[in-house]
Formats: C-alpha cells, structure tokens, sequence
C-alpha cells in the first residue's frame, strides 16, 4: 500500500508541537516531530508518540449525544449531526431571543486555532468568551502586563543561547514542550548552568547546577533576597535600570528588610547559597532566564512572586536580550503581514463582559480579552451583573481544571445549554446537555496558525487520516451551527477557503506549506529594547504599576509567610509528569500501561510518624473529600507538603482503565474556586491543607 507524509500539528498537549505523520491507508505508521521545524529534531515527546493510540480508542464519543437522564446521569440519545447541531442552534437562538446574546458564554483551553469559535460567538453577539488560564498562567500573564505593559508571550525564551536558566516551580524536564526541552540541553551541553527551585526532586532538579528545596509558597521571600542582593551589591545592569525601570528608588526602600537572612529563615535555604546565586546570574547576563512560572495558580501571593521573577530579568538586563527574554517578533516586524482574522469580521459587542474584567470595580486591571471564567460561573449562579443560560465549553474540561467538581456544577445549576465540544470523555462532557465530538487531531485539519518568535511563521495542521467514526473537525463544527443560524460569513464550503481568507493578504500561498508543513517568514531577530516597546503609560517598566493601585492592589505588597498546617495535615501540592497531559490522557491505552495511576509523595520522617511504608494504600481527606492511592516515601519533597500528579481520580464508566485509579488533587479543595488573586486572577489552588493515614 501506498505510504505518505502528512504535516501535522500533536494535539496530545497544549504546546502542539509542528508534526509529521506516516500512513499508509487510513492508518498511521509513524509519528515524528516535524524534521524542518527549528528545534524539535524530529522528535515528539512520550505523548506526542501515542497519538495513534488516541485515533485507535474506541473508548472516545464516536457520534454527536444529547442527554436523555438527568444532567451527570449518562444516559444519551445518539443523533445526527443535523439533529445535535440544529438542537444546540435551536437553543442558542431560543436563549438569546428571551436573555439577550451576553447570556451566551464559551470558553475553551486557548492556543493558537481559536479564530472560527470565537468569531462564532462574536457573530452572535456575545462578548464572553474566556478560557482556562485562571486555573493555568494567569498570574505570569498579569506580571507581565502590569510591567511591561505587554503580556507574557509578547517575550520569548532563549534557552538556546543562555548561560543560566531559573527554572522556579517551573519543571520543564517533566512538563514538556520539546523544543525547548531540546534548547536548553543543548544550552547546557555548551556550558550554561541551570538552577531548580521547587518543593521536591524533580527530574529538573536532577539536572540543574543548583537545586533548592524551599518550603512551599516562600518563593517570593525567595526572590525578595535575590532583589536585595543584585541591589545592595551593585549587581544588577545600571546601563539597562536608568533607561528603562521606574522606581527603582521605591523597590531598593522596600527589600530593604528582605535580605538573605530574612529568606533563610522563611525557605530554609542557606543565606549563602542564595547571596551566591545572585552573584552566578550577574556573571552570565544578560544572557539569563529567570522563568517567570507557568502553572502558577497556587498561592495567594504567586502573582507577587511572578512579578518579582520579571523585575530580577529586568535587573539582569535579560529582557529584550539574546540568551534571556528576547522581544518576539510578529509578522510585521520582519515585513509581511499576518493572518486575516474570522473574528475581524464582526462588531465589538455592545454589551460588558459578565466576569467584570475591564469594567467592574477591582477588575479594571485584569486583560478583556479571555477574561476570568471563574467569575463567569460565579455569574452563572448569582445571575449578578447578568444571567448567563448557555455554555459551550469548547476543548475545556472545567469540572477537573477548577477545584471541587461539585461545587462547580452547583454553579452550573441556572444553564439551560451546556455544550462540551470535545475529542474524549470529560467530566465536563459527561454532565453537558449535548455532546459534539470532534476528531482526534490526526482526523482532522485546522486552521493555519501563525507562530511569534525570534523567527515567526505560519504553519499547518493537514489531514493525515479519515475520520473512524462520526465525528467532525471543529471548523465543520461552527460552520454547521452558523448555517442553522444564518451566520453567512462562517459560511465556507471548505477548509481551503478558510486558507485562502487567512492567507489573502500575507503574499503566502496554500502551496507554500506542501514542503516542510511551514512557512517562514524572516528572522532569527533580536529587536533590541527602544522608547515604544514598553506599553506602560511611561514607557518603563513600572515597578509601581498605577493600573494596579487604582484596582486596590498593591504593586509591592509586603511579605506573609504561608499558613503552617496544623500537627499532621500538609499542605496539597500537584504538577504534571512527562507521561500525561493534565486529564485527558490516562485512558490512553498506551500512555495508561506506562502509568496507570498517582501517588502520594510524602516525606520519609512524616510517613514514618504516621507508621506509611513504601508503595502502601493511604487515604488523604480534607473534609468530606477524600481518596486513597499509593504511598511514595521519599527524601525528596519537603515535610510540610505532599504532592500528587494532576489529573487522575477518573469516575467515568466510560473510561474503563482509567476509572478509579490514583486521585483527583482538584477534590481535595473544597470550594477551591473561590479563593482567587485579585491581583493576577489566578485561583489560588495550593491553599488547601489534607490529612493522611494508612488506607
Ligand atoms: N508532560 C506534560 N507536559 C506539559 C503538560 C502536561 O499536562 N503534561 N501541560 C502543559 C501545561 S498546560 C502547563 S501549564 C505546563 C506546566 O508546567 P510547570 O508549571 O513547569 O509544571 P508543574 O508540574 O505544574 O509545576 C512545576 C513544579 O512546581 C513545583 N511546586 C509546587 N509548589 C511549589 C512551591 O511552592 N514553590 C516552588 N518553587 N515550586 C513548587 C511542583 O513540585 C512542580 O515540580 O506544562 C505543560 N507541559
Ligand atoms: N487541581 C489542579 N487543577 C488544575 C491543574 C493542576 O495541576 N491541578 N492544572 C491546570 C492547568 S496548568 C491547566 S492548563 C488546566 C487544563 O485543563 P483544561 O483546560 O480542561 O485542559 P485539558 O485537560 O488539556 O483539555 C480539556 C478537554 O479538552 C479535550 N481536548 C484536548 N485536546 C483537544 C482538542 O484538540 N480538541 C478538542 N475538541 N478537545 C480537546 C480533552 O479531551 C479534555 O477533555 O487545568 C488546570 N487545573
Ligand atoms: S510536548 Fe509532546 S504532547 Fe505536547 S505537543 Fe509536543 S509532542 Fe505533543
Ligand atoms: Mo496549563
């Protein structure tokens, strides 16, 4: 049979690596990183490798289901996709007739091949859309703002060319995006040093030059001293502070207190060690990392910590310089145009968004754009500033990203439509109204995505195989629903037209991708920092933020040493391993062989108090929220804490591996979506303590 290659776009995380498939028939024989992308090497992560197993479970909803029981209950009806699609459109219309079109909310997991469903809302009407970043990198979005007035991507990472890289609750040996993983060995082979600083031995930590242990949620009294060093010993980059940072009077005055000292008593790191820290990293800049944090929705004070990981880049002299935080380059900045936007096709709505980000008092500061979609749920309950009565959670599966899935769906209780538009089971799925199944990645092409950087591109995701049963990619999806509703500019008879729109005014043709599945368009350029890059009122990095104050929250807000959990219970942590992709992969045939389930991490000195051996049954409760998993004895993670893989804990009879094995951290926060930063937006997921016992 005939063998052919297909660039593709791995959907199996977040990070979608650009991809080549090999099939034969409608099977895939091969799957690699895509060979001409600057840095995959042709690779793709552990995850990444078992696509086919995703393409091959029929332990997936394999056609379009509205609900028949009561909502949760899992009895389906099986329809086709006029009935679902002409249901849901039905509805739609019926709820924006009676409550308006704002009463219609979508949110989806954010990425790069968002424009068709979010032209779909904004054709409606609405202006509430949101995605998960609330529960993801909410707070490093808001440092960046509130600085630089630009956001966190708007710099890139130059791990390639650095001579030290801070990776701080940042594993990025086990929380994977190849590339860089691939950088920054590479970076470390030519000598660069890399530091950890976490609450246990992670495989990170393995590999870096220095590893700190601190006590969970003291990183910013951490980062206070570092502050203090580079300032109290002159070493940090004048030539790059006097041009561009503002009140640095104001931050010298105020780590004044927060010296090594004070930061060994609060981490339990030795003065020494982070006093020569400071020294390391003053050595190796500009060409420095500090990261400023990804999955940093933990601590009532992440956002401060994310912010003073900005500030110590700033001091370095890191920001817009090669090896540390380079300025990314748009297609402007090299000449050509971008992508033409579906979204641009329609009005601004009228209408302030239900979340209150960008208008309500306190939220003024926060970015319009994806909003807060915990506040929306919250909206959904209160019907306060409006009543929101349809939901499409697209690619989203809130009930396992957000804390206390019960308290979630008791926030739900007031929508009338709850769509899940997804590829797998979900808890979120399971208790939707109508469920629109969308193909596996490889089943299905998307729109073309432009990637920014110190050398940006467009690139392709192409069909590689044909759909094994009823389901759709998401653009036939939206079309559809704008057919029923008479939304005639996403009316596009293919994907090809889509392209084409996309590409009209960029000077690139569809042919253009036949070679490498990419296209290139002008770098590898390192802008350097000028009067029009900071976005702030002055033009400076604004230490002092005014948009910040204005809302009541303190730009350089004093130090508060975290909780200390009471005699025998420890404060929940929880993080990604290489082998998953937060919970949407453990019934994966192959991904669940190589790990079927979590464990508890917990310190040898606390599991022998409580008489926990290796490998055995715990149970670990707060409240009524409970579960039991195996125990993983350990020297490596701090006394105060246990530690437990994000995603596992699945209920589903749907998921007939991954039901009942390890447990959800998400459950052990009871009403854990209400205790949120009003600084950075992110909701505040490592404030929870939890008892342990044998099982
Ligand atoms: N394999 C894999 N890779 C992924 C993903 C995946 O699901 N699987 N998801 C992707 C996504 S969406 C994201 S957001 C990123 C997340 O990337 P990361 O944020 O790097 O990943 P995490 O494992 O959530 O957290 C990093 C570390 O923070 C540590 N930590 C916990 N509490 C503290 C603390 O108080 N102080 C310090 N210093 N450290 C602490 C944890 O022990 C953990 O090792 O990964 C991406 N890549
Ligand atoms: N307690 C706790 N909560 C957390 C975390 C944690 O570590 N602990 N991690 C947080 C982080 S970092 C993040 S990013 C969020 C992630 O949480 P979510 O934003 O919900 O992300 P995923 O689990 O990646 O995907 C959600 C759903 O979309 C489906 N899906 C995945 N890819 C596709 C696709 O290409 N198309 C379609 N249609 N569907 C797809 C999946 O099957 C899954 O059901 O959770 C956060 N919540
Ligand atoms: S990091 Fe792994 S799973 Fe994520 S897109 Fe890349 S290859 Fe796929
Ligand atoms: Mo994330």
């Amino acid at each position: 049979m005939e063998r052919k290659s297909v660039y593709s776009v791995c959907g199996m995380c977040t990070v979608r690596c650009p991809m080549m498939a090999t099939v034969e028939g409608n099977r895939v024989v091969h799957l690699q990183g895509n060979p001409h992308a600057a840095g995959i090497k042709g690779a793709l992560c552990a995850r990444g490798a078992a696509g086919g197993a995703l393409v091959a479970d029929d332990e997936r909803p394999q056609f379009p289901m509205i609900r028949a029981g009561e909502r949760g209950e899992g009895k389906w009806r099986r329809a086709s996709w006029d009935e679902a699609l002409g249901h849901v459109a039905g509805e739609l219309s019926r709820i924006r007739e009676a409550h308006g079109a704002r009463s219609i909310l979508l949110s989806d997991r954010g990425g790069p091949f968002r424009d068709m469903h979010r032209a779909f809302l904004k054709a409606l009407g609405s202006p509430n859309y949101c995605n998960h970043d609330s529960a993801c990198a909410r707070n490093v979005q808001h440092a960046a703002l509130s600085l630089f007035g630009f956001g966190r991507k708007d710099v890139a990472y130059d791990y390639k060319n650095s001579k030290h890289v801070v990776l701080q609750t940042r594993n990025i040996f086990e929380a994977i995006n190849v590339k860089e993983v691939n950088d920054l060995l590479d970076a470390k082979e030519a000598g660069a040093k890399i530091t950890c600083i976490d609450v246990r031995t992670t495989v990170t930590a393995a590999k870096a030059d220095n590893f700190f242990l601190v006590r969970p949620g003291t990183d910013y009294a951490f980062n206070l001293a570092v502050i203090h060093e580079l300032l109290a010993r002159d070493l940090y980059d004048k030539a790059f502070a006097t041009a561009w940072i503002k009140d640095l009077d104001a931050l010298k005055a105020f780590v004044a207190p927060y010296g090594p000292d004070f930061a060994a008593r609060e981490t339990g790191v030795p003065a020494a060690r982070i006093a020569s820290l400071a020294a390391q990293l003053a050595a190796a800049a500009p060409a420095v990392i500090w990261h400023p944090g990804w999955m940093t929705a933990r601590y009532g004070d992440s956002f401060a910590v994310c912010r003073t990981a900005y500030i110590i880049n700033a001091l370095l002299g890191s920001i817009g310089a090669k090896g540390g935080l380079p300025l990314v380059n748009k297609p402007g900045h090299v000449g050509k145009k971008g992508l033409k936007n579906l979204v641009d096709l329609f009005p601004k709505p009228a209408d302030k968004r239900v979340d209150g980000v960008g208008w309500m008092e306190g939220r003024t500061h926060f970015e319009a754009g994806p909003g807060l979609v915990n506040l929306a749920f919250e909206a959904i309950e209160s019907g306060e500033p409006y009543p929101v009565k349809a939901y499409i959670a697209h690619r989203h599966d809130p009930l396992m990203a957000f804390p206390d899935s019960a308290d979630v769906r008791r926030r739900w209780k007031n929508l009338e439509l709850l769509v899940a538009v997804t590829f797998s089971w979900s808890d979120t799925a399971w208790n939707a109204d109508v469920v629109l199944p969308m193909s596996p990645y490889l089943e299905r092409e998307s729109m073309i995505a432009g990637k920014s950087g110190v050398s940006p591109s467009f690139f392709v995701r192409k069909r590689a195989l044909d759909p094994r049963f009823d389901t759709r990619a998401d653009w036939e999806i939206y079309r559809d629903l704008a057919r029923h509703m008479g939304i005639k500019e996403l009316d596009f008879d293919s994907i090809e037209d889509i392209w084409k729109f996309q590409l009209a005014d960029t000077g690139v043709a569809l042919g253009d991708f036949e070679a490498t599945g990419m296209v290139k368009l002008g770098g590898p350029l390192y802008r350097p920092v000028d009067d029009k890059t900071f976005k702030t009122g002055t033009g400076k990095i604004e230490i002092v933020s005014p948009k910040l104050e204005a809302d009541g929250v303190p730009s350089l807000p004093p130090y508060a040493a975290p909780a200390v959990p009471p005699e025998g219970s420890y404060r929940v942590s929880f993080g990604r391993i290489g082998l998953h992709t937060q919970g949407h992969t453990v019934n994966n045939p192959l991904l669940f062989a190589q790990m079927p389930e979590n464990e508890l991490w917990i310190h040898t000195g606390e599991a022998a108090k409580l008489g926990i051996a290796d490998g055995a049954l715990v149970e670990v409760r707060n409240g009524s929220h409970a579960g039991t998993l195996k125990a993983k004895v350990t020297d490596g993670i701090h006394p105060e804490t246990v530690f437990m893989v994000h995603g596992f804990g699945h209920t589903l009879p749907v998921e007939s591996r991954a039901r009942g094995r390890g447990v959800a951290d998400n459950e052990l926060m009871p009403r854990g979506m209400a205790t949120w930063d009003k600084g950075g937006g992110g909701v505040c997921m490592q404030e929870h303590f939890v008892t342990v016992r044998p099982a």
